[in-house]
């Protein structure tokens, strides 16, 4: 049977995680930090190490049939793939923040007002529903430190912790959204019996966490 394809998180926040699940799955394999691509010896299956903002990309054109990402990734993307299972780690919201001390209040209090993110997708439909017109500044890192250099009002950025918000003067003011780590899959993979002998193994890895 033919190899699938999964890609997961070269480094960062998900690797780690997303390498000792399918471990925990009884995958083998070495975790190549130089190599882009290792092959499982024990399953039909090779993994893929890429930047997360370009797994949903890949997963959707079906160059991978898998992916590991954080579920903001895929909204932000708008990737048309298919929701497989959540895994319960990278969990995180994506929030508006505004300074300590600043002046607004309540969510229409944005209108008008300049937003700094990294999300402008999933910003924009966030501020179409509460039928806000705010002017969205796309920063692709650093986020937190805008409203203090001047360069916008409000921010909305991945908080965990709140530590990072609070170290730059801001204060969460509302919740966007809310993501953990998810598998996904390309359309067309429903039948697979690689697919559904690696589901059974993660649902079991993720029952024995409970
Ligand atoms: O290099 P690559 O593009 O692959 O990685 P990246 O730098 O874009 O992403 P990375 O590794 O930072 O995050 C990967 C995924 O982890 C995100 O897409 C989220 O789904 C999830 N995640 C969970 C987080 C956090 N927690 C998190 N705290 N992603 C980012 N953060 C950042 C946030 O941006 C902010 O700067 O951590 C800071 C806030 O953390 P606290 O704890 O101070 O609130
Ligand atoms: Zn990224």
């Amino acid at each position: 049977m033919k190899n699938l394809k999964i890609a997961i998180q070269k480094s960062g926040r998900l690797n780690e995680k997303s390498v000792q699940l399918l471990k925990n799955c009884g995958l083998d394999f070495e975790n190549y930090k130089s190599s882009l691509i290792t092959t499982v010896s024990n399953f039909n299956l090779e993994i893929l190490f890429l930047r997360d903002d370009d797994i949903p990309g890949y997963v959707d054109q079906g160059i991978a049939d898998l992916g590991i990402v954080g579920e903001n990734v895929i909204d932000e993307t708008q990737a048309d793939v298919e929701y497989l299972q959540r895994l319960g780690f990278g969990k995180c919201t994506l929030k508006l923040a505004i300074a300590k001390d600043s002046s607004i209040k309540d969510l229409q209090d944005l209108n008008g007002k300049s937003i700094a993110t990294s999300y402008p997708v999933i910003l924009k439909s966030f501020l179409d529903e509460y039928k806000i017109k705010a002017d969205i500044q796309t920063i692709s890192g650093s986020v937190e430190i805008a409203p203090g250099l001047g360069l916008s009002d409000a921010i909305c950025d991945i908080v965990s912790t709140g530590g990072t918000l609070k170290s730059n003067g801001l204060k969460p003011f509302a919740d966007v959204r809310q993501s953990e780590a998810i598998l996904i899959g390309r359309k067309g993979l429903e039948d697979n019996e690689i697919l559904a002998e690696l589901l059974q193994r993660i649902q079991s890895v993720l029952r024995a966490k409970e």
